[in-house]
């Protein structure tokens, strides 16, 4: 069960199953709104005493799946019309309602039959976001960076925050600040941080563009004297393709763009040339303006879209799909009920098959639900989030200000989640 999450042991789909959900035009989307847990079934007839062939097989024809989907033109919502099979309940819109959704839902096999039945007849995108779906309980492949290696499933990351912005630390003048920014991530490394995250341009919302050069002069420092340190591996956060080509000739190993690509295009090749990793934000609109009232029509899909968009563009350019991370963009360009829509829906952004980024820490809808608190006190709100995604197995890495305080939230969120031990006839513990 190493390296599996929680969700599924399952064996990987092939690299083309995990491929672009928009490589074939228009976007037919199949979302997992609930699919049985393996690590869930498992135990159960481990505790009957079924031998694992038998188990395994029953995992394939009784395991469960609700998928919503979305897209269909009229020949997937005929089809699906016109499924006769007992092992599943296929319910489609209404064309004079909403036209091209659906739900389907029924067992592994079942579903599974399914696709290849709809690849037979010439409907290739709707079997591709069928097996997609059903892949989504398998964790992505391990990240490399630098000299640690990243395996997902096991537990929740904690990237640490260093913004390295005249307002972060200290106003005793740039060389203090500096110096201040890189105690502090050392700091962060000593609390148990994954890896940093150095930004020197906020993208708090109002906030205005800075010049490539102050940009540059806040961050390489840091960078160079953080190399220097500690093996700890370090992220750029920026949208610029020339600050990312230099943090990375500085020894950073990841980019982190809020924009999703859509700032600088350039972003991509210089990361593809670097052979570095990339996280892919969803933002709506600029952070000057992304909070004046954001609408969706149907959040989760907008935002799987356009990071599928994404995420083609940065494989267009030469990134490789492995080494590209997702991450819903919590407050650009949402509101509070849209950050919690989203966080709880997380799992679904697993369609992409990419590691699920996340930040939450100290951002305003955490201080609204708490009555109204400020940036200082909003910890606990933090760490109540961390602890949901967590458990509800949307995350693969937290990005946090708070690195000592969410290790010790995420080992208790993490463990409950993982908890094996339910006496002598559940077998010995399992790790
Ligand atoms: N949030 C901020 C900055 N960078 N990057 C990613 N990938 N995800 C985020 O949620 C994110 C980010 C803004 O937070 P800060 O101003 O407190 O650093």
């Amino acid at each position: 069960m190493g390296s599996c999450r929680p969700g599924s042991c399952s064996p990987l789909p092939p690299p083309e199953v995990r491929g672009s959900l928009l490589a074939t035009g228009p976007v037919i989307l199949a979302r997992p709104i609930t699919l049985d847990r393996d690590d869930e079934l498992e135990p159960a007839w481990e505790r009957v005493g079924l031998p694992p062939a038998a188990r395994q097989l029953l995992l394939e024809s009784v395991g469960r799946a609700h998928l919503l989907v979305t897209g269909l033109g009229t020949a997937e919502s005929r089809f699906l019309r016109e499924v006769e099979d007992p092992r599943l309940t296929c319910i489609v819109a209404d064309p004079g309602y909403r036209p091209g959704g659906a739900t389907v839902a029924g067992t592994r096999a079942g579903l599974e039959a399914l696709a290849r039945l709809a690849e037979g007849r010439g409907l290739g995108e709707l079997a591709r976001a069928l097996d997609v779906a059903m892949a989504t309980g398998v964790p992505p492949d391990p990240t490399v960076l630098g000299a640690r290696t990243f395996r997902w499933g096991e537990r929740t990351h904690v990237m640490g925050v260093v913004n390295v912005t005249p307002d972060s630390f200290s106003d005793g003048g740039r060389h203090l600040e500096r110096e201040a920014a890189v105690q502090h991530a050392l700091a962060l490394v000593e609390a148990g941080a994954d890896l940093l995250d150095i930004g020197g341009e906020s993208t708090r919302p109002g906030a205005g563009e800075v010049p490539i050069q102050v940009e540059l002069e806040r961050v390489l420092p840091v960078i160079q004297a953080l190399r220097a340190a500690t093996g700890v591996p370090l992220s750029i956060d920026t949208r610029k393709a020339e600050v990312a080509r230099q943090a990375l000739d500085a020894g950073a190993v990841l980019v982190n763009d809020v924009s999703g690509l859509g700032h600088e295009a350039a972003l991509g090749t210089v990361v593809a040339r670097a052979g570095a990793t990339l996280a892919l934000m969803h933002i709506q609109g600029k952070p000057e303006t992304m909070q004046v009232d954001p609408r969706y029509d149907d959040l989760v899909a907008e935002v799987v879209e356009s990071l599928a968009g994404s995420v083609d563009r940065a494989v267009a350019a030469g990134v490789r799909r492995e080494r590209i991370w997702v991450d819903p963009g919590i407050g650009f360009g949402k509101t509070v009920g849209h950050n919690l829509f989203l966080l709880r829906h997380l799992a679904e952004l697993r369609v992409l098959g990419a590691p699920i980024l996340v930040g939450t820490s100290r951002k305003r809808f955490l201080g609204v639900l708490a009555g109204g608190r400020p940036p200082e006190q909003r910890l606990p709100g933090t760490l109540a989030s961390v602890a949901a995604v967590a458990v509800l197995h949307g995350a693969d890495v937290v990005r946090v200000h708070d690195v000592a305080e969410v290790r010790d939230a995420l080992a208790v969120a993490d463990a409950i989640a993982r908890a094996r031990e339910g006496g002598d006839a559940w077998g010995p513990p399992r790790s």
